[in-house]
Protein backbone atom coordinates (compact mmCIF):
# COMPACT_ATOMS: atom_id res chain seq x y z
CA UNK A 1 0.00 0.00 0.00
CA UNK A 2 1.20 3.51 -1.23
CA UNK A 3 0.60 6.51 -1.37
CA UNK A 4 0.05 8.30 -5.12
CA UNK A 5 2.18 11.68 -5.06
CA UNK A 6 0.52 12.16 -8.25
CA UNK A 7 -3.10 11.91 -7.39
CA UNK A 8 -5.11 14.44 -7.19
CA UNK A 9 -6.66 12.95 -4.08
CA UNK A 10 -4.59 15.42 -0.80
CA UNK A 11 -1.97 12.88 0.78
CA UNK A 12 -3.61 12.74 4.20
CA UNK A 13 -6.88 11.87 3.11
CA UNK A 14 -5.29 8.90 0.90
CA UNK A 15 -3.69 8.08 4.63
CA UNK A 16 -7.08 8.23 6.22
CA UNK A 17 -8.17 5.79 3.81
CA UNK A 18 -5.50 3.41 4.06
CA UNK A 19 -5.24 3.48 7.46
CA UNK A 20 -9.07 2.93 8.42
CA UNK A 21 -8.64 -0.16 6.25
CA UNK A 22 -5.43 -1.66 7.94
CA UNK A 23 -7.30 -1.01 11.14
CA UNK A 24 -10.13 -3.47 9.90
CA UNK A 25 -7.21 -5.61 8.07
CA UNK A 26 -4.97 -5.83 10.68
CA UNK A 27 -8.34 -7.13 13.18
CA UNK A 28 -7.39 -4.03 15.48
CA UNK A 29 -10.50 -3.34 18.15
CA UNK A 30 -12.07 -1.00 20.63
CA UNK A 31 -8.87 0.58 22.83
CA UNK A 32 -6.35 -1.00 20.65
CA UNK A 33 -2.71 1.17 19.62
CA UNK A 34 -2.32 2.68 16.52
CA UNK A 35 1.58 2.98 15.41
CA UNK A 36 3.25 6.44 16.12
CA UNK A 37 2.97 9.16 14.19
CA UNK A 38 6.75 8.48 13.54
CA UNK A 39 6.15 5.00 12.16
CA UNK A 40 3.41 5.98 10.49
CA UNK A 41 5.43 8.73 8.43
CA UNK A 42 8.30 5.97 7.58
CA UNK A 43 5.85 3.31 6.48
CA UNK A 44 3.94 5.57 4.34
CA UNK A 45 7.14 7.92 3.39
CA UNK A 46 4.93 10.80 4.39
CA UNK A 47 6.44 13.88 6.80
CA UNK A 48 5.16 13.75 10.30
CA UNK A 49 2.95 16.88 9.56
CA UNK A 50 0.88 14.76 6.89
CA UNK A 51 0.50 12.12 9.40
CA UNK A 52 -1.05 14.58 12.14
CA UNK A 53 -3.11 16.04 9.41
CA UNK A 54 -4.83 12.68 9.37
CA UNK A 55 -4.32 11.73 12.81
CA UNK A 56 -6.24 15.06 13.49
CA UNK A 57 -8.70 14.42 10.63
CA UNK A 58 -9.56 11.19 12.56
CA UNK A 59 -10.01 12.00 16.06
CA UNK A 60 -12.59 14.69 14.76
CA UNK A 61 -14.58 12.29 12.97
CA UNK A 62 -14.88 9.99 16.09
CA UNK A 63 -12.47 6.81 14.96
CA UNK A 64 -9.25 7.19 17.21
CA UNK A 65 -8.96 9.56 20.20
CA UNK A 66 -5.56 9.96 21.66
CA UNK A 67 -4.30 10.07 25.34
CA UNK A 68 -1.42 12.25 25.64
CA UNK A 69 1.52 10.83 26.43
CA UNK A 70 0.54 7.24 25.62
CA UNK A 71 -0.26 7.29 21.96
CA UNK A 72 -3.15 6.88 19.26
CA UNK A 73 -6.11 4.21 20.29
CA UNK A 74 -8.80 2.76 18.41
CA UNK A 75 -12.10 4.62 19.22
CA UNK A 76 -15.54 3.04 19.98
CA UNK A 77 -18.09 2.97 17.20
CA UNK A 78 -20.34 5.79 17.84
CA UNK A 79 -24.35 5.85 19.04
CA UNK A 80 -26.72 5.83 16.08
CA UNK A 81 -29.13 8.49 17.18
CA UNK A 82 -32.39 7.35 17.17
CA UNK A 83 -35.41 9.45 15.11
CA UNK A 84 -37.67 8.60 17.57
CA UNK A 85 -39.14 10.29 20.28
CA UNK A 86 -37.20 8.78 23.34
CA UNK A 87 -35.53 10.32 26.38
CA UNK A 88 -31.92 10.27 26.57
CA UNK A 89 -32.48 8.08 30.02
CA UNK A 90 -34.08 5.28 27.88
CA UNK A 91 -31.84 5.56 24.95
CA UNK A 92 -28.60 5.26 27.21
CA UNK A 93 -29.96 2.52 29.57
CA UNK A 94 -31.23 0.36 26.40
CA UNK A 95 -27.48 0.46 25.28
CA UNK A 96 -26.15 -0.61 28.66
CA UNK A 97 -25.24 2.98 29.27
CA UNK A 98 -25.78 4.63 32.76
CA UNK A 99 -27.42 7.94 31.79
CA UNK A 100 -27.09 11.22 34.04
CA UNK A 101 -27.32 14.73 34.01
CA UNK A 102 -25.85 17.39 35.24
CA UNK A 103 -27.85 20.44 35.80
CA UNK A 104 -26.28 23.62 34.42
CA UNK A 105 -29.14 26.13 34.86
CA UNK A 106 -32.78 26.19 35.42
CA UNK A 107 -34.97 29.35 35.83
CA UNK A 108 -38.75 30.78 34.74
CA UNK A 109 -38.70 33.35 32.07
CA UNK A 110 -41.24 35.00 30.03
CA UNK A 111 -40.79 32.97 26.31
CA UNK A 112 -39.29 35.40 23.72
CA UNK A 113 -40.45 36.46 20.56
CA UNK A 114 -39.04 33.41 18.47
CA UNK A 115 -39.54 30.52 21.40
CA UNK A 116 -43.36 31.49 21.82
CA UNK A 117 -43.78 31.56 18.16
CA UNK A 118 -41.87 27.75 18.09
CA UNK A 119 -44.14 26.88 20.91
CA UNK A 120 -47.47 28.31 19.72
CA UNK A 121 -47.03 30.53 23.08
CA UNK A 122 -48.50 34.20 23.56
CA UNK A 123 -45.02 35.82 23.76
CA UNK A 124 -44.03 36.61 27.27
CA UNK A 125 -45.66 33.24 28.86
CA UNK A 126 -43.57 31.91 31.67
CA UNK A 127 -41.00 28.83 30.16
CA UNK A 128 -39.31 26.85 32.65
CA UNK A 129 -35.40 26.78 30.72
CA UNK A 130 -33.63 23.85 31.69
CA UNK A 131 -29.97 23.49 30.85
CA UNK A 132 -28.55 20.21 31.46
CA UNK A 133 -25.05 18.42 30.42
CA UNK A 134 -25.71 14.58 29.57
CA UNK A 135 -23.80 12.08 30.49
CA UNK A 136 -22.99 8.49 29.71
CA UNK A 137 -21.51 6.23 32.35
CA UNK A 138 -20.11 9.73 33.39
CA UNK A 139 -18.66 10.92 30.08
CA UNK A 140 -20.14 14.12 29.00
CA UNK A 141 -22.19 12.99 25.83
CA UNK A 142 -24.40 16.18 24.81
CA UNK A 143 -25.66 19.32 25.94
CA UNK A 144 -29.66 19.73 26.42
CA UNK A 145 -31.23 23.30 26.61
CA UNK A 146 -34.89 22.71 27.05
CA UNK A 147 -38.28 24.92 27.18
CA UNK A 148 -41.15 23.92 28.95
CA UNK A 149 -44.42 25.94 29.47
CA UNK A 150 -45.04 26.50 32.78
CA UNK A 151 -48.72 26.36 32.12
CA UNK A 152 -48.49 22.63 31.49
CA UNK A 153 -45.98 21.81 34.26
CA UNK A 154 -46.86 23.91 37.31
CA UNK A 155 -44.35 23.60 39.71
CA UNK A 156 -41.52 21.44 37.38
CA UNK A 157 -38.96 23.37 38.65
CA UNK A 158 -38.97 22.05 42.31
CA UNK A 159 -38.23 18.73 40.71
CA UNK A 160 -34.34 17.76 40.83
CA UNK A 161 -33.62 16.69 37.37
CA UNK A 162 -29.88 15.24 38.43
CA UNK A 163 -31.32 11.44 39.03
CA UNK A 164 -34.33 11.95 37.01
CA UNK A 165 -35.77 11.80 33.87
CA UNK A 166 -37.06 14.75 32.51
CA UNK A 167 -40.05 12.69 30.08
CA UNK A 168 -40.54 10.11 33.31
CA UNK A 169 -41.71 13.35 35.89
CA UNK A 170 -43.59 14.72 32.43
CA UNK A 171 -45.45 11.44 32.68
CA UNK A 172 -45.38 10.37 36.11
CA UNK A 173 -46.13 13.56 37.97
CA UNK A 174 -47.76 15.96 35.37
CA UNK A 175 -49.55 13.08 32.83
CA UNK A 176 -48.63 14.08 29.98
CA UNK A 177 -47.38 10.91 27.52
CA UNK A 178 -45.92 12.95 24.62
CA UNK A 179 -47.30 11.76 21.30
CA UNK A 180 -45.56 13.67 18.51
CA UNK A 181 -42.71 15.19 17.67
CA UNK A 182 -39.99 16.79 14.98
CA UNK A 183 -36.26 16.95 14.59
CA UNK A 184 -33.99 19.10 13.04
CA UNK A 185 -30.66 18.15 12.80
CA UNK A 186 -27.14 20.25 11.09
CA UNK A 187 -24.05 20.15 11.83
CA UNK A 188 -22.59 22.75 13.53
CA UNK A 189 -18.95 23.99 15.21
CA UNK A 190 -18.58 23.73 18.99
CA UNK A 191 -19.05 26.92 20.96
CA UNK A 192 -16.16 27.77 23.52
CA UNK A 193 -18.37 27.23 26.28
CA UNK A 194 -20.29 23.82 25.17
CA UNK A 195 -16.76 22.92 24.21
CA UNK A 196 -15.37 23.23 27.51
CA UNK A 197 -18.46 21.17 28.98
CA UNK A 198 -17.95 18.63 26.51
CA UNK A 199 -14.13 17.77 27.02
CA UNK A 200 -14.12 18.78 23.55
CA UNK A 201 -11.10 21.06 21.35
CA UNK A 202 -12.32 24.21 20.46
CA UNK A 203 -14.02 24.25 17.01
CA UNK A 204 -14.89 20.28 17.27
CA UNK A 205 -18.00 19.33 14.91
CA UNK A 206 -21.24 18.81 16.51
CA UNK A 207 -24.86 18.23 15.48
CA UNK A 208 -27.31 20.80 16.44
CA UNK A 209 -30.59 19.35 17.09
CA UNK A 210 -33.84 21.08 17.61
CA UNK A 211 -36.82 18.83 19.00
CA UNK A 212 -40.40 19.85 19.68
CA UNK A 213 -42.41 17.12 21.47
CA UNK A 214 -45.80 17.61 21.37
CA UNK A 215 -49.33 16.03 23.67
CA UNK A 216 -52.55 16.34 22.19
CA UNK A 217 -51.47 18.91 19.92
CA UNK A 218 -49.76 21.02 22.43
CA UNK A 219 -46.03 21.71 22.24
CA UNK A 220 -44.88 20.51 25.43
CA UNK A 221 -41.15 20.83 24.70
CA UNK A 222 -38.78 22.66 22.74
CA UNK A 223 -35.16 21.32 23.07
CA UNK A 224 -31.85 23.29 21.26
CA UNK A 225 -29.35 20.41 21.65
CA UNK A 226 -25.75 20.14 21.25
CA UNK A 227 -24.65 16.57 20.54
CA UNK A 228 -20.99 15.22 20.00
CA UNK A 229 -20.15 14.52 16.75
CA UNK A 230 -17.71 12.44 17.38
CA UNK A 231 -19.79 9.86 19.38
CA UNK A 232 -22.98 10.15 17.31
CA UNK A 233 -23.94 9.26 14.02
CA UNK A 234 -27.72 9.67 12.07
CA UNK A 235 -28.78 6.01 10.57
CA UNK A 236 -32.60 5.74 8.99
CA UNK A 237 -33.90 3.30 6.83
CA UNK A 238 -34.41 4.55 3.60
CA UNK A 239 -38.19 4.73 1.54
CA UNK A 240 -38.30 2.23 -1.39
CA UNK A 241 -38.00 4.10 -4.88
CA UNK A 242 -42.10 4.92 -6.57
CA UNK A 243 -41.86 3.68 -9.88
CA UNK A 244 -41.48 6.40 -12.36
CA UNK A 245 -39.01 8.11 -9.35
CA UNK A 246 -41.72 10.23 -8.62
C1 LIG B 1 -33.70 13.55 24.59
C2 LIG B 1 -34.22 14.76 23.86
C3 LIG B 1 -34.41 15.97 24.75
C4 LIG B 1 -35.15 15.61 26.02
C5 LIG B 1 -34.48 14.45 26.70
C6 LIG B 1 -35.22 13.97 27.91
C7 LIG B 1 -33.10 15.72 21.80
C8 LIG B 1 -32.12 15.50 20.73
N1 LIG B 1 -33.28 14.88 22.76
O1 LIG B 1 -32.35 13.64 24.86
O2 LIG B 1 -35.16 16.92 24.06
O3 LIG B 1 -35.22 16.70 26.91
O4 LIG B 1 -34.39 13.35 25.80
O5 LIG B 1 -34.39 13.03 28.51
O6 LIG B 1 -33.66 16.69 21.72
P1 LIG B 1 -34.60 12.52 29.97
O7 LIG B 1 -36.01 12.05 30.05
O8 LIG B 1 -33.58 11.47 30.14
O9 LIG B 1 -34.38 13.69 30.90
Amino acid sequence: MAIDPTSPVPKYTQLRDHLLDWIVEAGLSVDDPVPSERELGSRYGLSRMTVRQTIDLLVAEGKLYRVPGKGTFVARPKIEMPLALTSFTEDMRARGYEPGARDLARRIAPAGKNTARMMGLPPGSPVHHIERLRTADGEPMAVERSYIPVSVTPGLDTYPLSGRSLYSILEEEFGILLDSGEQTIEAGICDPADAKLLGLAHGSPVLSMQRRSFANGKCVELALSTYRADRYQLHSRLDPRRPGGT
